[in-house]
Parts: C-alpha cells; sequence; structure tokens
C-alpha cells in the first residue's frame, strides 16, 4: 500500500481553492509515490471553513494553525494565506518538520523571504522540504519553452519581454480586497503578478535577473471598504479606503548574460483578463507564450530556408509533451486548474525521493529581491539597483 503524506492547508480563499483541486486530482491521475491525504483545513472564521472543508473535500477544519502545526498528523503544511502571514507559519512548520508549499510571492519583505530561506536550508538537512508555489512554470507550454531554450533551439538569448496584464481594478468603485493593503500584501501588481513575470523569466531562460530600473503607479489611491463579505464578492460599504500599493509596475532588467528584459505587471490593462505573456527573443530562433491561450506554444525557427520562416503554433498537448502523459487524448484542452495538479505532482514527487524542489525558498528569496530592488529604483527616481546581492 501506497504510504500517505497528510496535508493541512492554511487559508482558504481563491488559492485554497486552486490548491485543494491540486490535492484532489493530482493522486487520482500520476501515479504518485505518495499518497495525499487532504486532512485539515484552517481558517480563521470556524463557519465558513468548515463550509471549505465540506466543499473541497478535506476531512476536518479548524481555527488555530498553531495547533494544526504541533499535530503529529500533519506531515505537509500548504501556506495559502495572504503575504503577511506566510513567514511565520512557512518558519513555525519547518522548525516543526512540516514539508512547506507556500504560495506567492515568497514574502512581504526580503527579510522575512531570507529568514524563511534559511529555516527552509536548515529543516532541509533534516530531510524537511520546502517549495515556492509558482504555478504558471507548471503549464505544459512554459515548460516545454524551458526545454527548447535548454537544448539551445533559440541559440543565444537576446532580448526578453515579460508582461503580466490584468483589467479587474480598472472600475474605481471596486472595492477595497486585501490585495491593495500594503501591510497585508506587501506590493501590488508587482508583488502579485509581476512575481509570476520574473519567476517565469527566470525558470525559462534559466538565467536570473540582476538589476532592474522600474516605476511603479497608482492609478486610484481611495477605493470603498468592503462592507459584508470577503474578497471581490464582498459588498462595498459607503466608508472609503487608501489603496497603499501599486496598480501598475513598468521595470527593465539584465539577465545574468547581460541580456535587455522589459516588464510589466498591471491590473488596469483595459480587456486584458490573465495575459501572462513572454516572448524570448534568440540567436537562432523565438519562443512566444500568453496564458490566455496556455494550450500553445509560439516558435519562430530561424534556422530555417527564408521561405518557410514564420512563427509556428504548437499546440502542447501531445503525451510527450511535459506533465502531459497522464491527461486527455491530444488535443483535449488543459486548463488553469491542471497546473495545481502538477505542482503536487513535483512536490510530493521530491518529498519522496528527498530531493530539493523548485522554485525553492532561494529561488523565492531572489524574486523577492528583485521585487524590492523594483520599489526601490522607482524611489530613486528609476535608478539601476542591483538585485543578486
Ligand atoms: C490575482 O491578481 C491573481 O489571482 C494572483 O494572485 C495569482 O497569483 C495569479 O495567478 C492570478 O491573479
Amino acid at each position: 500500500m501506497t504510504e500517505t503524506l497528510r496535508i493541512a492547508m492554511i487559508g482558504h480563499g481563491f488559492m485554497g481553492a486552486a490548491h485543494s483541486q491540486g490535492w484532489r486530482v493530482a493522486p487520482r491521475f500520476f501515479d504518485l509515490p505518495l499518497e495525499p491525504e487532504m486532512t485539515v483545513v484552517v481558517g480563521r472564521n470556524a463557519a465558513t471553513v468548515e463550509a471549505s472543508a465540506r466543499k473541497w473535500g478535506w476531512a476536518e477544519s479548524a481555527t488555530d494553525w498553531r495547533e494544526v502545526i504541533a499535530r503529529d498528523d500533519i506531515d505537509v503544511v500548504d501556506v495559502v494565506t495572504p503575504g503577511n502571514t506566510h513567514a511565520e507559519i512557512a518558519i513555525a512548520a519547518l522548525e516543526a518538520g512540516k514539508h512547506v508549499l507556500c504560495e506567492k510571492p515568497l514574502a512581504n519583505s526580503v527579510a522575512e523571504a531570507e529568514a524563511m530561506a534559511a529555516a527552509a536550508t536548515a529543516a532541509a538537512a533534516r530531510g524537511i522540504r520546502s517549495m515556492v508555489g509558482f504555478t504558471y512554470r507548471r503549464v505544459p507550454a512554459t515548460t516545454f519553452a524551458r526545454d527548447l531554450v535548454a537544448a539551445g533551439r533559440i541559440g543565444e538569448i537576446r532580448q526578453v519581454r515579460a508582461e503580466y496584464l490584468q483589467d479587474w481594478l480598472m472600475d474605481p468603485e471596486g472595492p477595497m480586497t486585501w490585495r491593495l493593503d500594503k501591510d497585508l500584501a506587501g506590493s501590488g501588481a508587482l508583488g502579485d503578478i509581476g512575481a509570476h513575470a520574473i519567476d517565469l523569466t527566470e525558470y525559462i531562460t534559466g538565467q536570473r535577473v540582476t538589476s532592474v530600473s522600474g516605476i511603479l503607479e497608482t492609478l486610484v489611491s481611495e477605493r470603498p471598504l468592503l462592507g459584508e463579505g470577503i474578497g471581490l464578492s464582498g459588498t462595498a460599504s459607503a466608508e472609503r479606503g487608501t489603496v497603499t500599493v501599486d496598480d501598475v509596475a513598468l521595470f527593465t532588467g539584465r539577465l545574468e548574460s547581460g541580456a535587455l528584459a522589459s516588464f510589466e505587471a498591471t491590473r488596469f490593462r483595459t480587456g486584458r483578463k490573465n495575459a501572462l505573456r513572454i516572448e524570448i527573443s534568440g540567436s537562432k530562433g523565438a519562443i512566444a507564450f500568453d496564458l490566455e491561450r496556455l494550450n500553445e506554444l509560439e516558435f519562430y525557427d530561424a534556422t530555417l530556408p527564408e521561405t518557410g520562416l514564420g512563427f509556428q503554433r504548437i499546440l502542447v498537448t501531445e503525451h510527450d509533451h511535459p506533465y502531459l502523459a497522464p491527461w486527455w487524448p491530444t488535443g483535449h484542452m488543459l486548463g488553469y486548474e491542471h497546473g495545481f495538479s502538477h505542482q503536487v505532482y513535483d512536490f510530493v514527487t521530491a518529498i519522496d525521493e528527498g530531493t530539493q524542489p523548485r522554485p525553492s525558498f532561494d529561488d523565492g528569496l531572489h524574486v523577492q529581491r528583485v521585487l524590492d530592488a523594483v520599489e526601490r529604483s522607482s524611489a530613486a527616481g528609476s535608478a539601476w539597483v542591483r538585485a543578486d546581492d
């Protein structure tokens, strides 16, 4: 019989739903070496967390994460709370000997991320694994893009353009959520979605961002406070609150090789709902990806005869493409949620094999340093700031 891995998930918002889906579905499709058991979900409100447990298939619910982390019947702690609590929960869980999966961005500050990375290194020496939830690395088309780059198919990387475009804040009467509060979220579009653009760039190119020059802007600085309810489903009250994070982040960066990259993260790009896009130009070819068409990868092979040149659209749904083997027949599309199953597959496999899963807390710390460097650059009139120390 397969050994079990007993999971406690702390938090139960949007990411809680996505992670629950991953824990539930991954073992139904992938042959996992350990069987995840959805043991307990934790939230502050007993009634709502109980409802989440029932809906998503957790055996129990609880309201005190400290008590849950102290339990002997928990092997993994999955952190899906707002950023301001990541460090405290993840460090306590690692110290208690639990493997930790933590949502992105790793933390709200470099200091917190450093403490988390140090706790992860100490825990790794005791066989405890930790990983950051940058799930877009696990979309088959982005993993395939990484494979093409690593195989030299686009040659030497000359230029990168990475952007994450959403428009859910364009209505100035849209209510405040925790994502607009610096104390809870750390930063705005920059950390929430710009972090994905940075991680995906580093993952696909295999190079880190070493320095940046950026600008941050808040387009709507006051919004109605939330009345009843939580998140975007709550009702707006008559009172207004101050938005303390950026709505738009624009920055340029240099990769380790010296190649230039441009980044944009915005929640005001009218008409773009969830467009995480990346285009990488190299000496032998180029690749382009857009999350709004996540089953496709565009590939330009500049080594072909001139008359045959052009971007080709590869439908990344073949069984030989990354992660695709256990899913549907060719051409039967995957969606947003599959990345969370792939994340569970990779994390559980690493725990079983005793290897370091990526992105590690060190990778998450590096992204945090880039985010921090963009903030410092913006405050210094877009001066170039190093991000790799
Ligand atoms: C909200 O902007 C959000 O849900 C992010 O927090 C996620 O990380 C991203 O995947 C989609 O957008």
